[in-house]
């Protein structure tokens, strides 16, 4: 009675939006900030449900990533620091398109008894919450605080300002029991990425390496971060733009999707950064892409995308399992680690190709992180990465025990001797880069430390295969979930007959590829096409666009 009274009482507080359908999308709800706030408040509510049911931390992150300043969003971490899992999607829509406060009480009582969950306040329950620097960020987390708080027993830790993936590993470690703070993952990160740079055969021998790095901080959380672990690193001269401190817009003409998507160089780029590493990130840092600066007048980039990052870090992982796995015939680990590639059809054609041709097994899932997170955990290191950036390294518990030096003495595996430093570098590997989710500072770290060992320039680690010329277009609809996809959604099924068109136009192009999928996290429909060359590649994409307007 107290439990639905408080209910009642704070949900007025926050009435729904008028005649809009929230959805929660590949990454959680995403709208104008403007209409947010009711959906913060029963989003509060579902990460305290959560927590009850799973007796675990769970995350509640604000941010709407790389989307424009005056949007907004929230997702939830579950107890592992992934996605929320896609059975409670439907219930989190029905919540958050709940007209009224009694349809609102009324669902949650149900849910609850069909789940189990007590609400005679006899549990506790912890949420950490955090927010991008979006300003709009301030007043929602208010918000989901409020939601937290209607449920009794449920307690909101606020966590400040923090990159998505920063919340997603507190959640993570936290559930595991161990200590969690902002300190605690600078101090993660920075202690492996040493590790790896002193596990360097050719510490001494740069040539083609360079220490320098110039970083695109979206103008959002991701520069003010790394800010804070540079203090931290050693062997890296990092300098960073777009910090988000100066007059710049967050994710306005910066930023990793806009690099990706766009091609070109972001503001405070551009001839004084020739030939040199740069890297951007998204406006919540769970993204990253490299690219370089040609010399001339364009204001073209060469852009290294997650593809790239994930081809570098395969071949690593790869070399260091080919060395554990050549060890002497009297070592008693009878272990093979199954190394797994996981990518989306944006995925360039040249990419998969290149990384079959290494001999790795590649599987394609939908767009959303929760599909390749998921697949990825199927193997023992499972790597997957989105074109754009996101992405990370999963290690097996399993896989890791058989890395701790006590299992390698144990094994005959004995310290100084090459499969045991091999082990030691994919263990140092499986603490830098995060474990929930997609990361740029981790992933920056990895990226870093693997050019060194290998003594590459960025140009080498670019000319591992050449992309085939690309195009991505998006076409505003009034209804996206007119188009239904299937294989990894690179076939339409509805509406009928789309497909074949889209066979039509492709027929018409060498090496043409092409798909088109509703965006999860826009009102629009993507077009993406492939070609030989980038006039073909944009004629498919447009012609398609075509077929869907
Ligand atoms: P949608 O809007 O569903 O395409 C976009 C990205 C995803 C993922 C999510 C979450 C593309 C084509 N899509 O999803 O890869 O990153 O945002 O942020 O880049
Ligand atoms: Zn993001």
């Amino acid at each position: 009675k107290e439990q639905l009274d408080l209910l009642l009482r704070e949900s007025d507080r926050f009435p729904p939006p008028h005649g809009m359908r929230l959805s929660y999308g590949t990454a959680g709800f995403r709208e104008d900030a403007s209409v947010l706030l009711s959906t913060m408040y029963r989003v509060g509510i579902l990460a305290a449900l959560r927590a009850l049911k799973t007796e675990a931390v769970i995350g509640l992150m604000i941010t709407a990533s790389h989307n424009k300043v005056s949007d907004n969003g929230v997702k939830i971490a579950d107890p592992s620091g992934g996605m929320l899992t896609q059975e409670w999607e439907p219930f989190a829509n029905a919540l958050a398109n709940a007209p009224s406060s009694r349809d609102l009480v009324r669902l949650i009582n149900e849910f609850t008894e069909k789940e189990n969950i007590l609400l005679d306040g006899s549990k506790s329950a912890q949420i950490l919450v955090a927010r991008d620097t979006r300003p709009s960020g301030e007043v929602l987390l208010d918000a989901a605080k409020n939601g937290i708080g209607s449920i009794i027993g449920a307690v909101a830790q606020d966590m400040g300002i923090l990159t998505t993936p920063q919340l997603h590993w507190m959640v993570h470690v936290r559930n595991k029991g161990l200590e969690s703070s902002e300190l605690n993952y600078f101090d993660g990160l920075s202690n492996s990425f040493k590790w790896l740079l002193d596990s360097n055969p050719n510490n001494n021998e740069l040539n083609d390496w360079d220490k320098r790095l110039v970083v695109d901080g979206a103008n959002g959380v991701g520069g003010q971060k790394l800010e804070l672990l540079k203090e931290k690193l050693n062997g890296l001269a990092i300098e960073i733009r777009n910090s988000g401190k100066g007059e710049g817009v967050l994710n306005e003409r910066v930023g990793a999707d806009f690099v990706q998507k766009e091609k070109i160089v972001p503001c405070n780029f551009g001839s004084q950064d020739v030939g040199i590493r740069c890297v951007s990130f998204d406006g919540d840092a769970d993204r990253l892409v490299y690219f370089t600066v040609p010399s001339g007048s364009s204001n073209k980039i060469n852009l290294v995308d997650g593809d790239k990052i994930l081809s570098l870090f395969a071949i690593f992982i790869k070399e260091q399992l080919t060395i554990l796995a050549a060890r002497s015939k009297d070592t008693k680990i009878a272990f093979e680690p199954r190394l797994g590639v996981v990518q989306t059809a944006y995925a360039n054609g040249a990419s998969t190709q290149y990384l079959k041709d290494l001999g790795l097994e590649v599987v394609l899932t939908p767009t959303g992180v929760k599909y390749l997170h998921e697949k990825a955990a199927e193997y023992d290191i499972g790597i997957y990465f989105e074109a754009n950036g996101h992405g990370t390294v999963l290690f097996s518990d399993y896989c890791i025990s058989l890395l701790q030096p006590s299992y390698l003495e144990l094994s005959n595996v004995f310290a100084g001797s090459e499969p045991h430093k091999a082990a030691l570098r994919l263990l140092a590997i499986s603490k830098l880069i995060n474990q929930a989710v997609g990361d740029a500072l981790s992933g920056l770290l990895l990226v870093e430390a693997i050019l060194r060992h290998k003594n590459w320039s960025i140009h080498k680690w670019s000319e591992l295969y050449q992309d085939l010329p690309s195009r991505q277009l998006k076409v505003k609809v009034v209804d996206r979930t007119a188009v239904e996809t299937s294989n990894a959604e690179t076939k339409v099924v509805k509406p009928p007959g789309l497909q074949e068109a889209i066979d039509l136009e492709i027929a018409k192009y060498p090496q043409g590829r092409c798909f088109i999928r509703p965006s999860g996290t826009e009102d629009v429909i993507r077009v993406y096409a492939e070609a030989s060359t980038q006039e073909a590649a944009d004629d498919l994409a447009n012609s398609v666009a075509k077929l869907v307007d």
